[in-house]
């Protein structure tokens, strides 16, 4: 039941410049050759000049020398300025969600998501500015203290996606900044004005409370200028989001210039559904992880492995819900499943399905283009469910949209191989009623993933937990629990009172 009209363009426009506005942005006197498009209709929103890779050493050298005094303000007053930009975030989640939504096609509801999640490792940050603590050892000689201090690393290079447009470079970001790092930022090119909008209010909080302005510093441009930033000697910590292609040349790169990296790529999440499964509570939890942001969240939900004795009444509750998905403009009130970002999305879908027709599968609900009459450079698409007996080589690969693929399985034992036989190791889930069986996936015999959930999706995960993958996924952890620690340097100090020299191994080297 596609809801039928979309915006104009000049509504689009009013809206991105009002929002724009409200944090900050003048996108008036800020104008380029680069045009900033609307998956809503296709629309322009704006036109913005683009940085180059030229630009990349002056931006990252201020970041340094902001570095060089940043590093020596105590944690919890760098916390002050991830608190009042959490603020600030609450005050503008409406203008900031608006050009999400614009920007990107997500729904309000998930745009607002979003920004959430930007607000929530705000607050996290700010708690975790009191705790970054080291442990003390009990040191083998008399007189000795053996402990571990942690220190800022440097400048924090944050390479972000179109799909999670802000939160990802916030969890970067507000980690990265309490730890004492400053952050130069190279956004999706496909949503600069959320980046700027996101920015600008990062520098009014630092504005405010007087922290040295290019801690935070933004690059909107094309992929050549996050390459150079990728290969800066300057840059301590390259943490990018993106696909696995993407992170098979930044990884690399970073590696032989003997930097770090956290890469959060690409995943291929399934979701187990025992015998045991809440059925009801299947068909929500799949719904929302599957076909949610229109399938292009990395979490998104790709693989339904239910057991052969309830795969049928899964493959049919999920049609029904499919069927009753509402699908247009995102911003309208009641619309579940907003536009792809592009054309090449709404081409990788359509190839991905034929690929799976080929290989024994059966389009059983949706896979439809949609609302082409009334906008044709925008990309509705029906979300799809595509019943497979088994998982072919298209089922291993990610396609960034919305289809999900249906398999069936008679063991635990035969369901956690399939889960497992992919390539990426992002999220996981198992839908059952027997604990047992929860334990034996959450355990080292289980899901290879780095997210490993009970009866419930794969997306949606809550910012207090580490976020990442294994496999191509790239291994990265950001956001929550210890994540900090990649954003710091540790010191192991040994320090001798003793007034002798007693050597550890009880080494003797007397002279
Ligand atoms: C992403 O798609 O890059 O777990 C991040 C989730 C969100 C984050 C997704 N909290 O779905």
């Amino acid at each position: 039941s596609p809801i039928s009209q979309l915006p104009t363009s000049e509504e689009l426009v009013r809206r991105a410049d009002q929002a724009a506005g409200a944090c900050g942005v003048d996108l008036a006197s800020w104008r380029g050759e680069h045009a900033v498009g609307s998956p809503i209709n296709g629309a322009t929103l704006h036109s913005l000049p683009w940085a180059t890779a030229a630009d990349v050493d002056d931006v990252v050298e201020r970041a340094r020398t902001a570095f060089r005094v940043w590093r020596t303000v105590p944690a919890p007053a760098r916390g002050a300025l991830v608190q009042r930009f959490g603020r600030l975030l609450e005050e503008h989640e409406d203008d900031l969600a608006a050009l999400i939504s614009l920007e990107v096609g997500k729904i309000t509801s998930e745009a607002r998501g979003e920004v959430q999640e930007m607000i929530d490792i705000c607050d996290f940050a700010v708690g975790l500015s009191r705790q970054l603590y080291g442990r003390t050892m009990p040191s083998e000689r008399p007189g000795h203290r053996l402990m571990e201090t942690w220190h800022p690393l440097g400048v924090v290079g944050v390479i972000s996606a179109f799909n999670f447009p802000s939160a990802v470079w916030s969890w970067n970001t507000a980690i990265a900044l309490v730890c004492g790092d400053t952050v130069v930022w190279k956004p999706s090119e496909l949503a600069p004005l959320t980046a700027a909008a996101s920015a600008a209010l990062l520098q009014r909080a630092i504005g405010e409370v007087g922290a040295p302005a290019d801690v935070s510093q933004l690059l909107i441009g094309a992929p050549d200028v996050g390459e150079a930033l990728v290969d800066h000697t300057g840059v301590a910590l390259v943490s990018a989001t993106g696909s696995t292609r993407m992170g098979r040349a930044v990884g690399p790169r970073v590696a032989n210039r003997f930097g770090r990296s956290i890469l959060e790529l690409g995943g291929n999440n399934a979701a187990v559904v025992a015998p045991s499964a809440d059925l009801g509570l299947v068909a929500r939890g799949v719904v929302f992880a599957a076909a949610g942001t229109a399938g292009q969240r990395c979490t998104t939900l790709r693989r339904v492995i239910a057991h052969r004795s309830v795969v049928d009444e899964v493959v049919e509750s999920l049609s029904d819900a499919y069927g009753r998905l509402p699908i247009g403009d995102p911003m309208a009130e009641g619309t579940l499943v907003g536009p792809l970002i592009h054309g090449r999305a709404l081409g990788a879908m359509t190839a991905a399905l034929d690929a799976a027709t080929d290989q024994g599968g059966t389009v059983v609900a949706g896979g439809a283009r949609v609302l082409e009459e009334q906008a044709a450079d925008a990309y509705y698409v029906q979300p799809a469910v595509v019943r497979m007996e088994q998982q072919t080589e298209i089922v291993t690969q990610e396609t960034f949209a919305p289809i999900l693929y249906v398999l069936p399985y008679d063991t635990l034992e035969e369901a956690i191989a399939i889960n497992n036989a992919v390539p990426q190791g992002l999220s996981s889930s198992i839908f059952t009623g027997d604990q047992a069986e929860a334990e034996v996936f959450l355990g080292p015999e289980g899901s290879d993933c780095g997210i490993v959930n009970v009866n419930i999706g794969t997306s949606g995960a809550e910012i207090g937990g580490a976020f990442g993958g294994e496999k191509e996924t790239g291994g990265g952890r950001e956001s929550g629990s210890d994540s900090w620690h990649a954003y710091m340097r540790r010191a192991t100090n040994t320090v001798n009172y003793s007034g002798e020299l007693p050597l550890a191994q009880g080494v003797d080297f007397s002279v």
